[in-house]
Parts: structure tokens; sequence; C-alpha cells
């Protein structure tokens, strides 16, 4: 059975639309009410551009909410879990936000561009509804907005020759996290160290969408003698190196966890002033956090990569746990999947997928 997603107004295109559609992507995924690429019908290449070339990823759809104003550092330091007040104009860092019951409501990347001026690189959940709402209600002085700004990701261990020959050398100083406002000949973006993989890269937050076309086949073009290929974030690197995937390891609205549960807790920054959801977080330790995030390995036949949350069971039956994600892995040799667990599960787990009944076993993240 094959399905199609519409393309119409109800989600938006990527300014790098057009340009993944000529490069002959097969499959897209909806995030941020954007489409994104998931993938262009080659896995096997795309991995290995990866993990051993360099791969180019339309992430438009990590889109940005802009928070500026005299109270912005405020507000910033109010919606995460963590202390942003020795962060740097320049930094960038990892940060939970949460709701007021304490459960992980997005996981973005910050960008510290000025004093009083950050960007919130998010996960696909309405994060500047949120912020400008909580910034109405306690009467901040502060302007939240999406910008017109298109993450393009490029990643892989051959990521930083490419960006360094559009660039120069002076890319090769960015610490991980840390970005700079620059152009392309003329083309303005912001170039960071990051991106949602594990082998290393760069992100161009595209600061003119009318630019995406452009941007897309300079890269490419500098990308050539490095062997650069279309891609996008992958499911396969992200589950061996156990990156955090709100939406499949969590989402408020399918199966709500606190930062503690997913792996997240060193995040948590109670010495910091007032934060969304500090009392109840403050509870739930004192309450005790009695599942968490784990990786499993499953037995059998290589599986078909899935996103689900399957019932993890013990031997009696009862439910002690879920798998949200799992695929064969080729470097791990191996069914790999990752899920939530009671912390008093027995090592014997089992789990039903596609009709058979399949044992599980406790592996810790990351897988490599
Ligand atoms: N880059 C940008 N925006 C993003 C993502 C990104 N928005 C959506 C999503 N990804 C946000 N989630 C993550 C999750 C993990 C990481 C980054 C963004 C990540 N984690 C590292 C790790 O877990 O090893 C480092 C974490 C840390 O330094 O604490 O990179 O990828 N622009």
């Amino acid at each position: 059975m094959t399905f199609t997603i519409g393309i119409g107004p109800n989600n938006r295109k990527s300014c790098y639309f057009d340009a993944t559609v000529a490069d002959g992507v097969k499959s897209f995924s909806v995030y941020n009410h954007m489409f994104i690429p998931a993938h262009f019908g080659d896995p096997a290449a795309e991995y290995d551009r990866l993990m051993n070339g360099v791969a180019m990823w339309d992430v438009a759809a990590q889109r940005q909410v802009e928070i500026k104003g005299p109270d912005a550092s405020g507000l910033i330091q109010y919606l995460t879990t963590r202390d942003m007040s020795k962060t740097k104009v320049g930094q960038g860092r990892y940060v939970p936000l949460c709701d007021h019951a304490g459960n992980l409501i997005n996981d973005p990347v910050l960008l510290k561009l000025e004093e009083n001026r950050f960007w919130l690189s998010i996960a696909d959940s309405d994060i500047a509804l949120w912020a400008s709402a909580i910034a109405a209600e306690r009467g901040l002085d502060v302007q939240v907005f999406e910008p017109d700004v298109s993450p393009l990701a490029v990643q892989g261990p051959k990521a930083e020759a490419v960006i360094a020959s559009l660039f120069g050398d002076w890319v090769r100083e960015l610490t991980y996290f840390g970005f700079k406002q620059t152009d392309l000949d003329g083309i303005p973006l912001v170039l960071a160290r990051s991106g949602w993989s594990k082998q290393g890269g760069f992100e161009l937050y595209l600061q003119d969408s009318k630019f995406g076309p452009d941007l897309w086949a300079k890269v490419k073009a500098a990308g050539q003698p490095h062997g650069i290929g279309p891609g996008a974030p992958n499911d396969l690197e992200r589950l061996e190196s156990g990156l955090v995937s709100y939406g499949a390891d969590g989402r408020l609205q399918v199966n709500p966890c606190n930062p503690f549960e997913i792996g997240l807790g060193k995040l948590v920054d109670f010495e910091k002033g007032d934060f969304i959801g500090k009392a109840a977080l403050q509870k739930i330790v004192a309450d005790g956090v009695n599942r968490q995030r784990t990786g499993f390995t499953i037995d059998g036949e290589p599986i078909l990569h899935f996103e689900d949350n399957l019932t993890v069971v013990d031997p009696k039956g009862v439910a002690v746990g879920t798998l949200s994600e799992a695929t064969y892995s080729p470097r791990c040799g191996g069914n790999i999947g990752v899920g939530m667990i009671a912390k008093d599960a027995p090592d014997d787990l089992f789990v039903t997928y596609d009709n058979e009944t399949r044992q599980l076993h406790l592996a810790r993240l990351p897988f490599v």
C-alpha cells in the first residue's frame, strides 16, 4: 500500500523545495507546518555520504522563533530549563523547553545573536505561539515572531572542506554550536557549526528565502569535488548516535515525557531563577523518575525502519515500556531502536512487530 500527501496550502513549502524536487526527492514529511524532505530514494547512498563524505539537507522546517527587545534575555531564561546567563553572543546552546507540568514541549538550538536578540531553532511544535503568549501575559517588552530564515545543513566528514571552500578558512575555527553572521556573494546568512548528526558539519541559516535556489546551487557546486549529494536528517545515524528526536521519542500530545525521562535531565538547572515547569520538575525529582529513554537491540531478521509506539512487555505480558523507533543497523550488525523503559523492568523484554513477537534487550545510548 502506498500513500501520498497533498502539497497544499495547509503546509508550507521550504525555499529549497523546488531545488530538492529537481534533485530527485522521493518522500516528504511535515515539520512545523512545512514540507521537509524525508529521503531521495537511495538510503544506502544517503547514509554513506553522511558517514564518509558530505550531504546537504533542506532543514528549513527547523523554523526560527526570534525573541528580541529589552526583556528578551529574561524571557529566554523563563522559557528554558538551562541557565543562559553566561551564554555569549555568537554561541549556541541546546535548550529544553517545558510546559508548566514539566513536560518537554520542544528541544531547540538557541542562538544568541545579540545581548537581547535570540533565535530558537525549533523542533516540531508551535513555540512562536507559546512564547508570544507567555510574553504578553507577563507584560514583557519583547517581540516574538518567525523571521524569514531557512537553515540548510551540510553534514559529514567532508563538510568542513566544502564550507571552507565557500567561506574561507576561518570557518575551521568555529566551535561546536558557535556561529557567525556572514554572507555568501551577498546572500545574507548565519553560519553555524551544528546539525542533527554526530558526523560533524555546519548549518547555513539563510536570511532571505528568495535566495533559496541560489544558495542550494552554490553549496551543491562547491560540494561536487567532494561528492556532495542531497539527503535528509538520517534516522539510522541518529539512532546509532542516540540523538533526541522530539516527536519520535516523545511528543506532548502523544507520549508526553519530561527531560529527566528523555535523558536531558542534566540540562535542567534548579539553581537559576524561575522558569516554566520548575516547580513541577522539582516535584518529579522528589517523587522519583521511574522510567527512562533507552536503547534496545531487537532479535531476529532485519526490520524495516519504523516510527511508532509499540508496547514493550515483560514475560508475563505486562507493559513496561514503549519502542518508538527502530531499524536495522549494518554498523551494529543487528536491529536497534529507542524507547522508554520502566526503571524496574526485567531483562526479558518482548515486542510485537509485524504480527510477530520479538525479544528485546536493553542497550546503552549511543550505540556507537
Ligand atoms: N539544528 C538546528 N535546529 C534544530 C535541530 C538541529 N531544530 C530541531 C532539532 N534539531 C532540535 N533538536 C536537537 C536535538 C539534538 C541536537 C540538536 C538539536 C544536538 N545534540 C547533541 C547531542 O545530543 O549529542 C549536542 C547536545 C549538547 O550540546 O548538549 O546536536 O539539529 N539548527
